[in-house]
């Protein structure tokens, strides 16, 4: 059944293949962006490795291709709650899909500025969201994406379960009482912990007002293309492999693609979840068919393919590439070692077979980053936010980005 879908976030990573797909499923889409991922990419001098083209030349070709039209509106939702109350009372959409956050933990650890724009524009911006649908009454599902670090790695060994935790406390009386309650956060970030705080007021929106979510904890995406995006080179998705927005696997791909060293961060025993860029959007798919009921629990589902150590990663890159591989000191606090293993059921109950890591998709990524490699701004592949000790090392101040970025 066509619906209307409102993508928050729409010009983004994951946000763009994802407005596709859902518009050549066949239900209306419309795209809300405010093109700050666009402004950040050049404050930072550190453009999509892809060329992205102007969200119009986007949304015409993919009009020439398919046919469909998606519209576009141009608009902050962590600051400007009147217009998105307008527009969603206007589009009164059944479902709407939020990617529009600050997603890279490493910009979201720079300094006092970038972590108060993080919290700012991804706390506001999700609270604005439910606050709105709420006050207008709205008969939406709300899809957000949300990430596996909000469960922190601490790898005892237990499955990490799809939100929830089934526990045991002992009463006042002697009598244990059984409850579910939300998973612990343990946030390695202040990108992770906006994530965590999320989950609070899904809660809170989903109990007090019945509110249909789902929120979606996706490991890191990897790839670039989509079934959709390779149909045109206007429609091309972006590739970011700077030190603060490339994940880790697109990151070793490209560095491979530019002859530099694979940079991983301490041994690389840390272990994360992954799933590729076709399998996001499949996932949103699904979860937009699957409602939970109003007034249920917040559904929430791991957005995971498979888990893989980053030593692991980077050894299975350098045997496809022959790049070379540099241990380098770890930016970031976080345990050195750690085992992840995650519950995909409900996805996979659903009928997703997730694309694993494999030789012909990653030898598309590097291929991409090969035909592309001379729009790369090598100056900006080291990792340069630390998690502590700015104060003694030398990092790169920018401007505030709640002042800049407007
Ligand atoms: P992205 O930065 O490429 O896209 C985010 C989009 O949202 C951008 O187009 C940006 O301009 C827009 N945006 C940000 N703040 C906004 C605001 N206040 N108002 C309107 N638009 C705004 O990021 P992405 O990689 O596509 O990630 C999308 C979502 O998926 C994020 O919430 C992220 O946390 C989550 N996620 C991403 C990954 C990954 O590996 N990329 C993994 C897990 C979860
Ligand atoms: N790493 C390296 N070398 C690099 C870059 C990263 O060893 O050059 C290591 C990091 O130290 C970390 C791991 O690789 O241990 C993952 O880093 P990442 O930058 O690929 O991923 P992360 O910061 O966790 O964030 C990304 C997305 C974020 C999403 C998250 C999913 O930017 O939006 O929420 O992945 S998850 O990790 O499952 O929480």
């Amino acid at each position: 059944m066509s619906k209307t879908v409102l993508v928050l976030g729409g010009d983004g990573f994951c946000g763009w293949p994802t407005s596709l797909h859902l518009s050549a499923l066949g239900h209306e889409v419309v795209i809300v962006d405010n093109f700050v991922r666009r402004r950040i990419a050049e404050q930072l001098e550190a453009p999509s490795l892809t060329p992205i083209a102007s969200i119009d030349e986007r949304l015409n070709t993919w009009k020439d291709v398919s046919g469909h039209d998606i519209d576009i509106v141009e608009l902050d939702i962590a600051q400007d709650y009147p217009e998105l109350r307008r527009l969603l009372a206007s589009v009164r959409p059944d479902a709407i899909v939020h990617f529009a956050e600050q997603r890279a933990a490493p910009y979201s650890m720079r300094d006092a500025a970038h972590k108060a724009y993080t919290v700012d524009n991804n706390i506001n911006g999700t609270h604005n969201v439910l606050a709105a649908i709420a006050e207008l009454g709205l008969d939406a599902h709300l899809i957000h994406l949300g990430t596996m670090g909000v469960y922190g790695y601490v790898g005892d060994g237990r499955e990490i379960p799809e939100g929830y935790l089934d526990v045991t406390v002992d009463g006042p009386d002697g009598a244990r009482h059984s409850r579910r309650i939300l998973y612990p956060t343990k946030p390695g970030s202040i990108y992770h912990l906006t994530k965590s705080m999320d989950q609070l007021m899904f809660q809170f929106y989903a109990g007090n007002d019945r509110l249909p979510i789902t929120d979606l904890h996706q490991g890191i995406v990897w790839g670039t293309q989509t079934e959709e995006t390779r149909l045109e080179p206007a429609l091309i998705n972006r590739f970011d492999y700077d030190g603060d927005y490339g994940t880790v696997l697109n990151r070793f791909l490209m560095q491979a693609a530019a002859g530099r060293p694979l940079t991983v961060h301490g041994t690389g025993g840390q272990t994360r979840a992954f799933i590729n860029i076709q399998d996001t959007v499949r996932c949103i798919a699904l979860a937009l068919d699957n409602p939970p009921a109003a007034g249920d629990p917040v559904r929430i589902i791991n957005q995971v393919a498979e888990t893989r150590r980053v030593r692991d990663l980077a050894e299975l890159v350098s045997e496809l590439t022959g790049a070379e591989i540099e241990y380098v000191d770890n930016p970031r606090s976080e345990a050195a070692e750690n085992d992840l293993t995650v519950s995909n059921a409900t996805l996979t109950g659903l009928g997703l077979e997730p694309i694993l890591l494999r030789d012909e998709l990653l030898t598309e990524t590097v291929d991409i980053a090969l035909r592309f490699i001379d729009r790369a701004n090598l100056d900006t592949i080291p990792a340069t936010a630390l998690w502590s000790g700015q104060a003694e090392r030398e990092v790169p101040q920018l401007q505030a980005p709640r002042f800049a970025l407007r």
